[in-house]
């Protein structure tokens, strides 16, 4: 299938180390991609879903250990250890690849290696960037079918004496999550993950290459991987404004990429586009503004709370051709259920353990908490027109955002592109089921990127610093936004979900300098009135509450900020710990 002595002779060498049974190279064609839908089907690796009701969807049930990214197991191995920073789990490169090698040593044996080729990004254009995965199961490749552009089209992509690609190696081994680890080599441009099965862990374009890896190779050659969705609101007159945000998992990324606007917009012609959902990665275009792609082909998407209301984009992109991974299986119609989906739990199912389960009677939940589809991204109603433009889009704005109960308004502004660096290095949020551990502990997550930094997240910062000096005055506005503020009751007092639009009109508008804003301590807000609350039953007053800067709760953060800073030492820029400062004082 390809020429390119690189590709070629790395495959050779894994081939050998791994020594499979069978080797198959990906063309990407439809007959292929079937064959191993079948094969699948027959092992039971997947479960071929009611074709009228949900025609080419895919149930799939990983072991019950290995349903999470798993952080601790997860290790950026530079020469240097300082280099990966203090956040990531680090090893000697030398050591980890021994120890590595011996696990992979003839691990394929009565097994076939699959080749994948693909591209991040699309076809054709400079901003993508060519992966090989190879690995031993069936399920990942059908998933990197819908997640990315593979195949034929890859390699041709790359050409035939490229060696900028990078290399991938997964076996799921034994799935034993004591051997589990997922392993990048930023300096040698390759990822080796084993024992495991699930999504992120083994995915290797998503997490692993087109944010940690490509992090690194962003930060030496002047661009940004971001864990951020990007989308486009089109006003009356067809103008589109576009908006990238990072949040952590399960933070509502996906969400907000597919919203669809209240009624109020709607009727004057609003329209909002999906351009990505989790990654985005940006450049510096010849007009001097921030251009952004999004490098994969498909959603990788949170399905409990997925329903008709919260995000009905989402649930019409799973209709077809989607593989639904630990959801609920339900047998009266061979259809999916998952907690949030409807009121109505099938009474004959199989919860995502493949146990018997009874939706009306059971007090174990029927989808596990990270339950996921993987669905085309031309599946959805509102993907944008640009979602293969080789140029990407233009970002006006880039919006943080955590899952703080407290603490965090409903949404500010930062004072300037360097406060916004700040603004993004102090994010903290809520832990989710994305990864394995405890759920709901509040951490420092900046920038979304805490688990998916390739380098030293210090340097990272600087790296942002470095992109707004680039930038100058055509660089994005930088905003913060939390959805999840709760009353004394813990329910959530902001609508959220589609009534997020409100939130983001004002963002637009202060990038289009429409719209006054209030000065307080943490950077600008906006007066409550100017939040359009036209058909909530919520007052003005609620949105008052919610954009309350409360000065004890931001002395106690700004403690822990400068607790999380001390880490970086001296590769934390000298900027941040002037804009602490400053926050300390507005404080005072
Ligand atoms: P990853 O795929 O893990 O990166 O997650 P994500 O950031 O795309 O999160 P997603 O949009 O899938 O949302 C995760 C969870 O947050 C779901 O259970 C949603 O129902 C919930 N959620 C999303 N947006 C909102 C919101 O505006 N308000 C509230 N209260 N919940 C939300
Ligand atoms: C996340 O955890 O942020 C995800 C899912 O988007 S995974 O691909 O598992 O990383
Ligand atoms: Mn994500």
């Amino acid at each position: 299938m390809t020429k390119n002595q690189n590709v070629l002779s790395w495959v050779d060498e894994m081939i050998e180390l791994c020594k499979p049974d069978k080797v198959v190279w990906l063309d990407g064609s439809q007959e292929q991609l079937q064959t191993l839908r079948d094969e699948a089907c027959a092992t039971g690796e997947m479960i071929k879903l009611n074709e009228e009701k949900l025609p080419g969807c895919y149930l799939h049930r990983t072991a019950v250990n290995d349903v999470a990214r798993v952080e601790h197991r997860t290790f950026i191995c530079t020469r240097k250890k300082e280099d990966a920073g203090p956040i990531n789990n680090w090893e000697d490169p030398v050591v980890m690849y021994d120890r590595l090698r011996k696990m992979y040593d003839g691990v394929m044996k009565g097994r076939t290696m699959y080749v994948i080729p693909y591209c991040m990004g699309p076809i054709g254009s400079k901003l993508s960037k060519v992966g090989v995965e190879l690995t031993d199961s069936i399920y990942v490749v059908l998933n990197m079918d819908i997640m990315t552009r593979m195949g034929k089209q890859a390699l041709e992509h790359l050409g035939d004496t490229s060696n900028d690609f990078v290399r991938g190696l997964h076996s799921k081994a034994d799935v034993d999550e004591e051997k589990r680890y997922i392993v990048h080599f930023p300096e040698d441009n390759a990822i080796w993950s084993i024992n495991s099965g699930y999504g992120g862990n083994v995915l290797l374009g998503k997490k692993c290459f087109a944010l940690r890896i490509a992090s690194y190779q962003g930060k030496n050659e002047g661009w940004m991987a971001e864990h951020m969705l990007i989308l486009g609101v089109e006003n009356p007159q067809g103008e589109t404004k576009y908006i990238a945000a990072a949040f952590p998992s399960a933070c509502g990324k996906t969400n907000l990429a597919m919203l669809i606007p209240p009624e109020v917009y709607k009727k004057q012609g609003y329209k909002v586009w999906t351009v990505g959902d989790d990654i985005a990665w940006m450049r510096i275009g010849d007009d001097g503004r921030l251009w952004a792609i999004n490098p994969e082909a498909g959603f990788f998407g949170v399905a409990p709370g997925t329903n008709e209301k919260s995000n009905p984009n989402a649930l019409a992109t799973t209709k077809r051709g989607t593989i639904f991974t630990n959801v609920a299986h339900n047998l009266d119609d061979n259809t999916v259920w998952w907690e949030g989906l409807d009121k109505n739990p099938p009474e004959h199912a199989k919860d995502w353990k493949g146990n018997d389960w009874n939706g009306k009677t059971s007090t174990e939940k029927g989808a596990n908490p990270n339950s996921r589809f993987t669905a085309p991204a031309k599946n959805c109603p509102c993907i944008s027109d640009k979602f293969n433009d080789p140029l990407g889009v233009p970002i006006s704005a880039i919006v943080f955002g955590g899952r703080r109960a407290k603490t965090a308004p409903l949404v500010y502004q930062s004072r300037s592109w360097q406060h916004g660096v700040f603004v993004g290095s102090i994010m903290a949020s809520e832990t989710t089921a994305a990864a394995t551990g405890a759920v709901g502990v509040v951490r420092r997550d900046p920038m979304a990127m805490r688990p998916f930094c390739g380098y030293h997240m210090g340097d990272y910062f600087g790296h942002w610093l470095e992109m707004g000096k680039k930038l100058g005055n055509k660089a994005p506005k930088i905003f913060n936004v939390n959805w999840f503020r709760t009353d004394d009751e813990g329910h959530f007092i902001w609508p959220g979900f589609g009534d997020n639009m409100r939130v983001l009109m004002w963002i637009l508008a202060r990038c289009e300098d429409k719209v006054d804003a209030v000065e307080t301590p943490i950077g600008y807000e906006p007066k409550p009135e100017d939040i359009n609350i036209e058909g909530l039953d919520i007052t003005t007053d609620t949105v008052a509450g919610l954009l309350d800067v409360d000065k004890d709760l931001w002395r106690e953060e700004s403690a822990g900020i400068e607790d999380f800073y001390k880490q970086f030492g001296d590769r934390l820029p000298k900027e941040l710990s002037e804009e602490l400062e400053t926050l300390k004082a507005n404080l005072k």
